[in-house]
Formats: structure tokens, C-alpha cells, sequence
């Protein structure tokens, strides 16, 4: 087999060098009639290699069109693409702690990782969300949830870096976040495993009595962008699996997707599968605000963390939080609603215009497409099935606009092209299908390799997606690349979805598990990327703005270091006087006022990572010395021609010597 794929892959190879050849010369006429151009080669979905190679070329120092960002999963981390090249740009890390960036190492950023059970090095993260504008992504903010330990952070996008991460009391399994409202006036998260709120110690066997949901909801701050939990629904111990916001005529409400509606507590696999439909929650905001405003929540204490990175000081803080405001549907009438949907449906996406709300019930191989028209009009007229806890079940024939008889298997998720069509994964079928809003036919389907979970479309969740791209994020991998062991990337396949038929362009390798991805074109963000950090507005409390204010303060044990660099010597580089078991501060700043020019610093046996400081920052290394001797530092990032020159040492007396404290510099 993989004789077989490697054959194949020499024939794309040359393939792909004929292509190049033919970009520049008279040949590439003669590849046109070989192969028909795009066009033509629509009316069958099938492109030729060459046309398709054209079509993803960025040549040398040009830039993508588009920027995506994929989440990383279980890396805990969000990777930067470029599309169409497929390019992988950077990966920024979030929940987990990341050396090479220093990211959880360094003193500045280990508070960013504080949750109330501690200091966690890492998490699963899954749906990166742009913060939006008018129904539109912006390029200011990019959300993420972590699954496992709930929490959010967000990503500024002018300096690509995380910035704040909150923690999600009262949650088990943050999946169904954070996913923002048109206007980021609240991203929403929902609890994927519902658990005693609040905690207590209780029989597992006791789920339905004693477990409950909770359904988040996280303002932000319009001109600081400061996330903070305004409010909590107190809802049945479901398990709440995504979310979408309503947009246009639906804007004021959020979609939540449930499975285990049976509240099996054990082999869900089974007990979970019980009943012919789930529910989609649909939750009006807009009326929680005002009960909110006239008094209805109730104060439930708890204990969560907020932690902010603050661009001035290049310091991130911690704040804990005590208190949190629950609203309980029964208390609240016209709060929410349960729309039935077969069955135990994984994503729930709302088109551009507000009106279709989509549930992939994955046990299912039709797609059950609500009506926000019906759904408002079954309120009106009160016309409901049940009511669960103060919840009223709307009945599914009164709010199912149309169900789309896709003939795939195992529905996950649908993005949108803002042309009227629909795209949707099968899982079990592996492939992308896409079909008509108001029509439900089906246009077309293609076959990805293998086993796709989200697809992402650049504004495909938005009120005005750019759909020229598509990229169906798949999550088993096989025989795509050349083989790596038992552990494969998994890959990404990128679509030309202008024509009436989706075009397959590129397979590209991916960072750990990209569960979904969100893109926006490279224009809304690259005027706004930052270059260097201003040493003029370095306010971190250990900056050295000049080498001659650095210097070496030693206080007992504690030792701070002030330190700069600049290409290519440390300031101080040679350092004497500290002692066995100190604990050792290197504030090192990064004098360079230039453009992409880093410098590294590493300590021989420090039980951290290498510190990365761009231009104007200041990061500062913790090292407590093992051992007695000359210890060397350098600096890891070849930043100039003297790269390798760029080192120093350190001396380390037995504890209790008294070696006199002295630093130098060129002596
Ligand atoms: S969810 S595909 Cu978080 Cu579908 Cu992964
Ligand atoms: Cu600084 Cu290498």
C-alpha cells in the first residue's frame, strides 16, 4: 500500500514541477488543453494537478490571501495558517505551556495558567472564534475554549499573543464555547458534562437529581476587550455540546446543541442514544439582560480565576473571583426554549440571515433545519409539548423548517458560502456535502481523506462569510503523507468552492488535533500587526532601558539580575558573587528597536525553558543553581553575524561563602 501511495506521490511531484515550469512559458498553454481550465474542470469537480497547483501558489515573498487559525486540540495551542498555501505561519500558545516561547516558564506568563486547581501546564483546545463586528469578523480578537479545565482565552491579533484567560465555574467539559454574538457583546459556553452544582461529594448514581448544566455567558468589553462572566442559566443535567449565535433577524438569541437528554451517567455510548431526539436550547440574552437588570439572578458563591496579560507592564496577574449570578429558567419565563432534534445532534450552525438553524444529528443521516420564524410563532401561540424545568419544549412539527436527505452518515458540522448554500461533514462517510438553504437539495459532495470532524469556510459561522475557500479538517490521516511512526499529523484539505462544484486544491499537515479553524482575509489584520514593542512604553516593573542602568540587587537569597541585550552581547556577562540554593531572577530586556530581531537566553541546568525576548520586551528567567562552579548563558536565537559570541557566565559559591557580589561587562 504505501509502495502504492509513494508511486503516486512521485507521479503529484512531477506533476507539480511540469506545473511550475509551465507558470513561466509559453507551455502553459499546452497544459490548458491537457488539462481543463478551472472552469470547465468545475462542471465535474475534477481539476487538473497543474491548475490546481497554480491555484494554491503563492510565490516566493508574496502572502496569502487569507490567515486561518486552527486550534491545536490536545496540544492545547492555535496554529496560524496561510491560505491558499497552507503555509503554517506560527503557533501561538494558550493552555498549554510552550518552551520555545517561554509561554508558563517565564515569570511574566505563569500567572496566565492559574485556575482554582492550581497551576495547569496544559488543556484541550478546540474552537477558535474571531471576535465580530456587525455580524462580521473584525481581526481584533481571536477566543478559544479549553475543554478540559473550562476556561477561555483570548488572543490579541496585533500582537498575536494571549492576553486573558477566565476560567468557567460550575462546568464540567467547556465544548460548547466560546462562540461569540454578532457584536462580541457575549461569548457563549456551555457545559458539556454536567456535574453537582455547586460541587459536592455525591453518588455518580444520583445524576438525575443531583447534576445540573450551566450555559455561560461572557461579556466583553467593547474598548478594553476585558472578559468577564456576566451571567450563568441553571439548566438540566444535559450534556451541551455546541453553540451558535442567532444573527440577523434571530440576533438577541443563542443556540446550544444537547445530547444525553436520557441522563445516562455511564456507557453513554448506549444510554445515550435512547431517545429519538435531543434538544436544540435556543436561549433569548437579550431577555436575561433584563431579568439580570430587575434583580432575578441569584449570588452563587464559587471561586474562578481571571487572569490578564498586560501589554504595559508584560506582566500577567491573576484575580480570583468568588461570586457568580445564576438565572433558573423557572423564575425566568421566555428565557429559553427546547427545539426537539433528532438525533443527539453535535453542532448547531445558524446561517447568514438568521433564519435556519441547523442540527447535524450525528446518529442521523438527514440534516433537521429549524425555522426562527416557526420557532417565534410556536412561542407566540404558546404551543408547547412539555415543559422541563420551567423550560418549555417547543413541538418539533411546528419549528422544523425542512430536513435535507443528505445520504451521508454521521453529520457533524455546516458552515455557509453567504450564497445560499450550506456545507456539511459526514464523518462516517467522510465527505464535505453541500446543499441549498429553503430547497434542501442536494448540489454536490465530495469525498475528503478521511474521516472529517469541522470544516472551516473564512467567515463560514458569520453573517457575511468570504466563500471562496473551504477546508475540511480531518481527523484520521492514513495514507495521505509519508508515514512517521504510529503517530501521523492530522490533515487539513483545502476546497475551491467558487464554482457550482467543490474543487479539491491541497492536503496540508496539521498541529495536533484541529478541531475547528476560523480565517479572515490577511487584510483585516496585517495593518494592525505590531512590529516591535516601544522601549519608551516598557513599564514592566524590572526594565533596563540602557546597559548602564543594569545591574545585580542581592537581597538574602533573592537575587535579581538586570540584564540587557543587544546584538550581540549580554549586559552583564559576567556575574559573581551568588550562591548554592539562591533564587535567581534574570530580568532580561531586549534593547533592539528592529523588526524580527529576538534574542534567546539560556542558563546551563536551569529547570526551565529558554527565555525569547522580542525587541523592547523584558522576560524574566527564574534559576535556582544546583551546584558550585562557573555556569555559561548564551543566547539562542542566531541574531547576528556574532551570534555565537553572545554568551556570559556565571559564578556559583557554596552555599554560605561569601563571594563579593560583582558584575561587568568588556572587562
Ligand atoms: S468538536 S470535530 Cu470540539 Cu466537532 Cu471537534
Ligand atoms: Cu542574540 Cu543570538
Amino acid at each position: 500500500m504505501y509502495n502504492k501511495t509513494y508511486l503516486c506521490m512521485k507521479t503529484t511531484l512531477k506533476h507539480v514541477l511540469t506545473s511550475c515550469s509551465l507558470f513561466f512559458g509559453l507551455l502553459f498553454l499546452v497544459s490548458s488543453c491537457i488539462a481543463p481550465n478551472g472552469e470547465k474542470a468545475g462542471a465535474s469537480g475534477v481539476l487538473s494537478v497543474s491548475d490546481a497547483a497554480q491555484r494554491v501558489y503563492v510565490a516566493p515573498g508574496k502572502y496569502d490571501e487569507f490567515y486561518a487559525f486552527l486550534s491545536g486540540g490536545f496540544s492545547g495551542q492555535v496554529s496560524v495558517y496561510g491560505l491558499p498555501s497552507g503555509r503554517l505561519f506560527k503557533v501561538m500558545p494558550v493552555f498549554a505551556v510552550d518552551a520555545e516561547k517561554a509561554y508558563g516558564f517565564n515569570e511574566e506568563t505563569k500567572p496566565m495558567l492559574m485556575t482554582s486547581f492550581g497551576f495547569l501546564p496544559w488543556d484541550d483546545a478546540h474552537h477558535p472564534e474571531l471576535s465580530q463586528t456587525n455580524g462580521t469578523p473584525d481581526g481584533k480578537y481571536l477566543f478559544i475554549n479549553a475543554n478540559n479545565t473550562p476556561r477561555i482565552a483570548k488572543i490579541d491579533l496585533t500582537t498575536f499573543e494571549t492576553t486573558e484567560i477566565i476560567e468557567i465555574p460550575n462546568s464540567g467539559g467547556n465544548h460548547s464555547s466560546p462562540f461569540t454574538t454578532p457584536n462580541t457583546d457575549y461569548l457563549a459556553a456551555g457545559t458539556r458534562f454536567s456535574v453537582p452544582i455547586p460541587q459536592k461529594d455525591v453518588a455518580i448514581a444520583s445524576y438525575a437529581k443531583n447534576f445540573k448544566g450551566a450555559l455561560s455567558f461572557i461579556s466583553v468589553d467593547k474598548k478594553s476587550g476585558d472578559m468577564n462572566l456576566a451571567f450563568q442559566i441553571l439548566v438540566p443535567g444535559y450534556d451541551y455540546d455546541l453553540a451558535h449565535s442567532g444573527k440577523g433577524k434571530s440576533d438577541g438569541w443563542m443556540f446550544f446543541s444537547t445530547y444525553n437528554s436520557e441522563q445516562a451517567h455511564s456507557l453513554l455510548e448506549v444510554n445515550a442514544s435512547q431517545k429519538d431526539k435531543d434538544f436544540i436550547a435556543a436561549v433569548n440574552w437579550k431577555k436575561a439582560e433584563e431579568y439580570l437588570a430587575a434583580g432575578k439572578a441569584h449570588d452563587f458563591p464559587t471561586s474562578y480565576y481571571d487572569n490578564s496579560y498586560d501589554e504595559s507592564t508584560q506582566m500577567a496577574t491573576s484575580k480570583q473571583v468568588k461570586n457568580v449570578k445564576v438565572l433558573i429558567p423557572s423564575e425566568c419565563p421566555g428565557l429559553m426554549y427546547y427545539l426537539p432534534t433528532p438525533k443527539s445532534p453535535h453542532g448547531v450552525d445558524v446561517d447568514p440571515t438568521g433564519e435556519y438553524i441547523v442540527g447535524n444529528g450525528k446518529l442521523s443521516a438527514d440534516l433537521t433545519v429549524h425555522s426562527f420564524t416557526k420557532m417565534i410563532d410556536a412561542i407566540q401561540n404558546e404551543k408547547y409539548d412539555t415543559i422541563i424545568e420551567g423550560i418549555p419544549v417547543l413541538k418539533f412539527e411546528d419549528v422544523v423548517a425542512g430536513t435535507v436527505s443528505s445520504g451521508g452518515l454521521g453529520p457533524l458540522h455546516t458552515e455557509f458560502d453567504g450564497k445560499g448554500n450550506a456545507y456539511t461533514t459526514f464523518f462516517i462517510t467522510s465527505e464535505v456535502v453541500k446543499w441549498k438553504l429553503g430547497t434542501w437539495e442536494v448540489l454536490d459532495r465530495h469525498q475528503v481523506y478521511y474521516s472529517v470532524g469541522h470544516l472551516m469556510i473564512p467567515g463560514g459561522d458569520s453573517e457575511h462569510p468570504w466563500g471562496k475557500y473551504l477546508v475540511s479538517l480531518n481527523k484520521i490521516t492514513k495514507d495521505r503523507y509519508l508515514p512517521t511512526g504510529p503517530e501521523l499529523d492530522q490533515s487539513a484539505q483545502l476546497f475551491d468552492i467558487t464554482g457550482d462544484k467543490m474543487q479539491m486544491l491541497l492536503d496540508f499537515p496539521t498541529v495536533g488535533e484541529p478541531h475547528y479553524g476560523q480565517g479572515i482575509p490577511a487584510s483585516l489584520i496585517v495593518p494592525n500587526s505590531k512590529k516591535i514593542y516601544k522601549l519608551e512604553e516598557n513599564n514592566h516593573p524590572y526594565a533596563t532601558k540602557s546597559e548602564k542602568a543594569t545591574k545585580v540587587l542581592k537581597k538574602g537569597n533573592e537575587v535579581h539580575v538586570y540584564m540587557t541585550t543587544i546584538r550581540s552581547h549580554f549586559a552583564p556577562d559576567n556575574i559573581e558573587g551568588i550562591n548554592v540554593g539562591d533564587d535567581v531572577y534574570f530580568h532580561v530586556t531586549n534593547l533592539e528597536q528592529d523588526y524580527d530581531v529576538p534574542h534567546g537566553f539560556a542558563v546551563m541546568g536551569a529547570r526551565n525553558s529558554e527565555l525569547l525576548i522580542m525587541p523592547g520586551q523584558t522576560e524574566t528567567l527564574y534559576w535556582k543553581p544546583q551546584t558550585a562552579g562557573i555556569i555559561p548563558f548564551y543566547c539562542t536565537d542566531f541574531c547576528s553575524a556574532l551570534h555565537q559570541e553572545m554568551q556570559g557566565y556565571v559564578r556559583v559559591s557554596p552555599k554560605g561563602t561569601k563571594t563579593e557580589l560583582k558584575w561587568s561587562l568588556g572587562e
